[in-house]
């Protein structure tokens, strides 16, 4: 190997190109096309987590004090609709557009333009779901599964409901089309050496949840298009009334809202599984078993969907068990697999490493609820009560949202050239534990009392249940905090240009996005190390300090 190859770019950081509105509008750059999917997404999670404190502040006591029954039932609709479809996935695949061309060293996705298309579908199909609190009869109130007969015309006469739907079809296929696009990179424009087993895991598991929406979201989408139908052209088929099958919809939204929940969820176990090897200074334990748990994660999910439905009484309830119960086998392949790469390993306590380990820990909570859920016997008692909302939330909160925050802090500095305050981000991560935690864990007790879900009011008498939702209320408080100060952090750190400058590698990656500097230049490389493992800037950093024999 010739030095001109190993030769890295200047460590200062790249001239930020100055950009205006005017560029983000019309860009096909994948990394700008990323950051505005991130910062889209994160304008929705704070816009659809300010609608639960409005939840929160009325569910502290009993009696109504601020919402009606009907303005409740638009808010944990819309938060629920806003957190998954228009935060959670968005933000993975905005990620996924920055990095995964750097990843396998490509200077773009394989289709700019339809991503640019997908990236304004999505955002106008969110406003689009969003406007129906314009309308006379507000938004959709129907939760975010739009359970038929629910989501009829007699129980949700109105356009907000119309919106929603058309917003749904708007973001569904701008995730297809997302989608497209990284199978296509990720099949096709692989720098030479990368072979898919050299691929890091991020990668794989970006590929993974492309597959899962591309099998689903038509699925979705068509159910949608017949809701439409139902409601707007007289059509009857979800109107049992009419020889329709209100079932159909719960069969057609889990065959989709299953799979869903591990789109939401593997991106996130692939950010971990990039920050957790170089803050142990290991390589991943178990690389290819991390890539076959996802495959076996993601096929898995196809067969599970009726465990959403087991008090329907018209599914088969061992069956769906034993599937469900199935997934813990590969989801615990992978939390070994990364406590054996923290094993013994020289561990470094960053936010981005913090995040990542409060991460196990929540999310585990979350998973081992799962099994529970899964049996049959308990879902009975417990379906429909806030024992599936403490659920969801370990999983979804105590997982996504925390591997989000991880790759934040992780690959902030990558993309704006500063690396956030590690002290702002202590504080935010010990807030957002604590927060967390006072906040969704007396929702088991919740729910084990019986308390059910998607209620704006419940009875005074029942003093136990007032208790642990003023705690809840005081820990939703405490979430909101950290949030604030992680908007701070960026502010101060990114915007007001205070946080430190970005070396090309501030945190000793392995790979190839640590190659080049923070940002990249437009087209991302003007070079790359040879690519011999899942980790060649980490080879290549030790070529650099021990060359080897000449010519090896
Ligand atoms: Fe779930 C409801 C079952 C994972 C998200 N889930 C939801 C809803 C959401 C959601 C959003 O079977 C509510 C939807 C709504 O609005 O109605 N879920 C599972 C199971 C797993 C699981 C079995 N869920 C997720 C993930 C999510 C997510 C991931 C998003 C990120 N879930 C259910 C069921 C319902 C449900 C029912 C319906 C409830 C109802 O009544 O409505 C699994 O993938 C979890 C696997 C992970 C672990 C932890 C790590 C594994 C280790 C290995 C050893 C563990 C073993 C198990 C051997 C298990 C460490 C030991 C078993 C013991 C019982 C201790
Ligand atoms: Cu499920």
């Amino acid at each position: 190997m010739t030095t001109a190859e190993l030769e890295r770019p200047a460590l200062t950081p790249h001239p930020v190109e100055r950009t205006g509105i005017v560029d983000y509008v019309t860009t096909t750059d994948h990394k700008k096309i990323g950051l505005l999917y991130i910062f889209s997404g994160l304008a929705f999670f704070i816009l659809s987590g300010i609608l639960s404190l409005f939840m929160r502040a009325e569910l502290t006591v009993p009696g109504l004090q601020f919402l009606d029954r009907g303005t409740y039932n638009q808010l944990f609709t819309m938060h629920g609709t806003g957190m998954i479809f228009f935060f959670a996935a968005p933000v993975a695949i905005g990620l996924a557009n920055y990095f995964i061309p750097l990843q396998i060293g490509s200077p773009d996705v394989a289709f700019p333009r339809v991503n640019a298309f997908s990236y304004w579908l999505f955002l106008f199909g969110a406003l689009t779901a969003f406007s129906g609190f314009l309308t006379a009869n507000g938004a959709a109130a129907f939760g975010w599964t739009g359970y038929a007969p629910l989501s009829d015309t007699t129980w949700s006469p109105g356009t907000g409901a119309n919106l929603w739907i058309m917003g749904l079809i708007m973001t569904g296929t701008s995730g297809i089309l997302g989608a497209v696009n990284f199978i296509g990179t990720t099949f096709t424009m692989r720098a030479p050496g990368m072979t898919m087993f050299r691929l890091p895991v991020f990668t794989w598991n970006i590929l993974v949840m492309s597959l899962l929406i591309m099998l689903t979201f038509p699925v979705l989408t068509s159910a949608l298009a017949m809701l439409f139908i139902d409601r707007t052209l007289g059509g009857a088929f979800f109107e049992p009334a009419q020889g329709g099958s209100a079932i159909l919809w719960q069969h057609l939204f889990w065959f989709f809202g299953h799979p869903e929940v591990y789109i939401l969820i593997l991106p996130f176990f692939g950010i971990v599984t990039e920050i957790i090897p170089v803050f142990s200074g290991k390589r991943v334990f178990g690389y290819r078993g991390f890539v076959f748990a996802t495959m076996l994660i993601g096929a898995l999910s196809f067969s599970v969907w009726a465990h959403h439905m087991f008090t329907t009484g018209v599914v088969s309830t061992l069956f769906f068990a034993i599937t469900s119960m199935m997934i813990a086998i590969p989801t615990g392949v992978k939390f070994f697999n990364w406590i054996a790469t923290m094993w013994r390993g020289r561990l470094r306590f960053a936010t981005p490493m913090l995040f990542s380990i409060g991460f196990l820990f929540m999310f585990l909570v979350g998973g081992i609820t799962g099994p529970f859920l899964a049996s049959p016997a308990i879902d009975y008692a417990v379906h429909d009560t806030y024992y599936v909302v403490a659920h969801f939330h370990y999983v979804l909160f105590g997982g996504s949202v925390f591997a989000a925050f991880a790759g934040f802090y992780f690959w902030m500095p990558k993309m704006t050239g500063r690396l956030l305050s590690e002290r702002l981000g202590r504080w935010h991560f010990w807030l957002m534990l604590i927060g967390m935690n006072l906040t969704f864990f007396p929702m088991h007790q919740l729910g084990l009392d019986g308390m059910p879900r998607r209620v704006a009011d419940y009875p005074a008498g029942e003093t136990a249940w007032t208790d642990l939702n003023i705690l809840i209320s005081v820990g939703a408080t405490i979430l909101a905090l950290s949030i604030a100060i992680f908007a701070l952090n960026v502010v101060l750190s990114v915007f007001m240009r205070r946080g430190a400058v970005a070396a090309n590698d501030p945190w000793g990656g392995y790979s190839l996005e640590w190659w080049t500097t923070s940002p990249p230049p437009h087209h991302n490389f003007t070079s790359l190390p040879p690519i011999r493992s899942e980790r060649p800037v980490y080879d290549a950093r030790r070529h650099e300090t021990d060359p080897g024999p000449p010519n090896g």
